[in-house]
């Protein structure tokens, strides 16, 4: 199996995370959406990443049916995602709000990276940034309610735990969350926790914050 995109993507980092989480076994071609573009749209002609390249052959693309995957390919009593009623409805909230906020992000770093100069339209930074808030702040509020020392939606750790601390940790990287305003101290402590964990150590790439935020 083949893990394309490099970590310093959320949604890449949370499919190798989820793969180093649950003991199987990939290799990681670290390839950059910049340098490597042609390269990825030889694989996956919408050129993004994370891309999946299964054991069969099979070309998987967007991390959610990445992810989907391989909860069923573990099976049921693995996969992490709940498998049904309020946790799965809960965990897929929590996800949600996660991935959305992560694409806020996304869509005001790609104003300044991506744009030239005098096209940086600045009420539409604005607007992204209070979505991306609107959404973390739901986030708060769950980590608050479970406390530091539970997992969000489960006994145990789930996806919404995944996503959620890969999320946050890269808007921390891009946007220095968690030293910004609002505070997300319960969010922050959630994180802390997750990043601690092995799948979380061995995928975090610690220069990334520091180039971004230099
Ligand atoms: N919904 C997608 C989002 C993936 C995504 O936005 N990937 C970014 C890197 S963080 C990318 O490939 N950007 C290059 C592009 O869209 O051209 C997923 O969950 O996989």
């Amino acid at each position: 199996m083949q893990l394309i995109g490099m970590f310093d993507s959320p949604y890449v980092r949370r499919v190798a995370v989820t793969l180093r989480h649950l003991g199987l076994p990939f290799e990681h071609r670290n390839w950059s959406v910049g340098t490597d573009f042609e390269r990825i749209r030889e694989l996956s002609p919408l050129g993004r990443v994370p891309v999946l390249v299964a054991g069969d052959g099979a070309v998987l693309v967007d991390s959610a049916a990445i992810l989907d995957a391989l909860d069923d390919w573990v099976g049921p009593e693995r996969a992490l995602l709940p498998a049904s009623g309020v946790a799965r409805r809960e965990a897929l909230r929590l996800i949600s709000l996660a991935t959305g906020a992560g694409e806020k992000a996304r869509d005001v770093l790609y104003e300044r990276m991506v744009r030239p100069a005098e096209k940086y339209h600045e009420p539409w930074v604005t607007r992204c940034r209070e979505q991306m808030h609107g959404a973390l702040g739901l986030i708060e509020t769950s980590c608050r309610e479970h406390g530091p020392d539970a997992w969000l939606v489960d006994d145990r750790l789930t996806q919404a735990d995944i996503s959620v601390a890969c999320i946050a940790t890269f808007l921390d990287d891009v946007l220095g969350l968690f030293g910004g305003d609002p505070p997300y101290p319960a969010l922050q402590a959630h994180v802390e926790r997750c990043e601690a964990l092995p799948a979380f150590r061995s995928t975090r790439l610690r220069w990334f914050a520091a180039e971004m935020q230099g």
